[in-house]
């Protein structure tokens, strides 16, 4: 796309000007194509010097998390290169359901506000706008259904290596599907799936990351938590993004090449829920047991006071 070839030249000329005759001549296009470029760019966000005589000079990018900006520290062979990116969106999650039948495996989308984000079970998923990284994955795996609740965990290990690897913090996973730095939640994942009894036909993962946040709805204070707040800084979201998807296609590749093995390694290394005390909802009753393991297939084993042994597949459990 000629538009991401001038942002291309432009980011890595950003110490000079370059004339509208140089970019001319590097992509083979008129003068009128790379005027128009250049304002598509800067309605864009970008801020573009244009100085006669001397050319275009990048001065300031926007902050947001469109392939444009994340592609340069993209690593992946198919995660994220089919990529999505919305201003605005009720739900990536929904959205990606609506067009994964004709989806390609392992299509994004990211969005920097959305109006409806939602947790599991009908829950809400607060996402302010550029203050997080809103974003599902669409799937299409050669799995069984039974199989696709240790894609959880998969993206669960991903998001851990992440944000050790960009934030420099130790963050963990409270069973099944939140990640907690310091007791508070700073991710939540959402696994949804379409499939026949014995055949996937797509699962969606959705990734709700807390990043630049600073004040949560008061029903969330002391709950919840973001990478800013944690680290004392304002995190650049462009790696941070990409980082997710390469570490995604890296323990997903794992898990479809070896099995679950590992990665039920990784997830029992970085639980917070194992070997605590945990309360379970059963059939509407709350039941207090000991988390003892995580299972081949991702499931919690508790043992309840009386000693019986448990597998808890799903659900709420609360340390
Ligand atoms: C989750 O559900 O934690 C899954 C969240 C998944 C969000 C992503 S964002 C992209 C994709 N598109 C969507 O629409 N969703 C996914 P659950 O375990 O049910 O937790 C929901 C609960 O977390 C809520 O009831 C609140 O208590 C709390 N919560 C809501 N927003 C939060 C936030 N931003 N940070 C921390 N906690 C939050």
């Amino acid at each position: 796309m000629l538009k991401n070839d001038i942002l291309s030249i432009l980011k890595a000329n950003k110490d000079k000007h370059i004339s509208g005759q140089e970019l001319c001549e590097m992509l083979n296009v008129s003068r009128t194509a790379v005027w128009k470029y250049i304002n598509e760019l800067k309605s864009d966000g970008y801020i573009i010097e244009s100085k006669h005589k001397s050319g275009y000079l990048l001065m300031e990018e926007p902050d947001i998390i469109d392939y444009m900006e994340i592609s340069p520290y993209l690593k992946t062979k198919f995660i994220g290169r089919n990529y999505l990116h919305f201003e605005s969106i009720s739900s990536t999650n929904d959205y990606a359901k609506e067009i994964a039948p004709s989806a390609a495996d392992g299509t994004a989308i990211v969005a920097e506000e959305q109006t409806s984000g939602r947790g599991r079970m009908g829950r809400y998923w607060v996402s302010n706008k550029g203050q997080g990284i809103w974003m599902s994955i669409i799937l299409k795996p050669n799995l069984s259904p039974n199989e696709a609740v240790k894609l959880t965990q998969v993206a669960a290990v991903a998001v851990i290596e992440t944000i050790k690897e960009i934030a420099d913090i130790r963050s963990g996973i409270k069973w099944p599907n939140d990640i907690v730095i310091n007791s508070k939640k700073v991710c939540g994942i959402l696994t949804e799936m379409n499939g026949e009894i014995d055949r996937v036909n797509f699962i969606v993962i959705g990734i709700g990351i807390n990043v630049n946040v600073q004040n949560f709805p008061e029903d969330l204070c002391g709950k919840a938590t973001s990478l800013s707040i944690e680290t004392g800084k304002i995190l650049d979201r462009k790696p941070l993004t990409a980082s997710i998807l390469n570490n995604f296609e890296k323990y997903y590749r794992v898990f479809l090449i070896d099995g679950f093995s590992s990665i039920r390694n990784l997830c029992k290394e970085y639980s917070l829920t194992l070997n605590k005390d945990v309360k379970v909802i059963i059939n509407n009753n709350e039941c207090i047991g000991r988390a003892v393991d995580i299972d081949d297939d991702g499931n919690l084993i508790v043992v309840f006071k009386n000693g019986e042994k448990k597998t808890i597949a799903s659900g709420d459990v609360s340390v």
